[in-house]
């Protein structure tokens, strides 16, 4: 029978051997479409199951795949490709925009949890806003006048706390940005994300969001 320091010292190979295929795998595949951090049906009755599973696993999936198509075997990182996304072509600002927006807003939500922002992010924003309620109400306004499709970002620009708005799936990461900055929440403002549920009335959807903030998420990109 192994011992248990022999079966730890396997275990222990086993997963050094599973981290390295993974990888291998992942740089030959290009980019990869990552699991939804909860179930589909988490963010009801706010945002409902249908569209979550629509907005994943077809949307988003959607960037990711045109994404490699327009970047076969790239060693770019998301990051790199944001920052120099002046001097790639139009399908991977639109595509690699889509797959990083849709990334880091999947964490921004989670189910109602009645969590609040950390203090100190509280305390910024007291600074910077007034008030977490100052905060929403200028949110609601950059997310409800954004024309057509686009997102909602509050971003970390020179220490500051600053709201900004961005069309199609450009973000404040990208050198084209007219704001740029750190974002640290996000709102998707296209149709997809609200119409089944939501039809026309973009101003509900907007509202309904600030149930289902990951403050725990958001907190954490505010301090790191
Ligand atoms: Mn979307």
């Amino acid at each position: 029978m192994m011992k248990r320091t022999q079966f730890l010292k396997f275990m222990g190979a086993g997963l050094l051997l599973s981290s390295f295929r993974s990888r291998q795998i992942n740089e030959n595949t290009g980019f990869t479409l990552p699991a939804l951090p909860y179930a589909f049906d988490a963010l009801e009755p706010h945002i409902d199951k249908l569209t979550m599973e629509i907005h994943h696993d077809r949307h988003h999936k959607a960037y990711v795949d045109n994404l490699n198509k327009a970047l076969p075997g790239s060693t770019k990182t998301l990051e790199e490709l944001m920052a120099s996304i002046s001097s790639q072509p139009v399908a991977v600002r639109n595509n690699g925009g889509g797959h990083w927006n849709h990334s880091f807003f999947w964490h921004l939500l989670a189910p109602a949890t009645g969590k609040q922002p950390s203090a100190a992010l509280l305390a910024q924003i007291q600074k910077d806003f007034g008030s977490l309620d100052n905060l929403k109400s200028e949110f609601n306004k950059a997310a409800t006048s954004r024309f057509g499709s686009g997102w909602a970002w509050l971003i970390v620009k020179d220490g500051k706390l600053t709201i900004c708005s961005t069309p199609n799936q450009d973000n404040p990461l990208m050198d084209i940005a007219e704001v740029k900055g750190k974002p640290i929440l996000a709102l998707d403002v296209w149709e997809h994300a609200y119409y089944l549920k939501y039809q026309n009335k973009r101003a509900d959807y907007i509202n309904a969001f600030w149930n289902v903030v990951n403050w725990d998420f958001v907190s954490q990109q505010f301090n790191s």
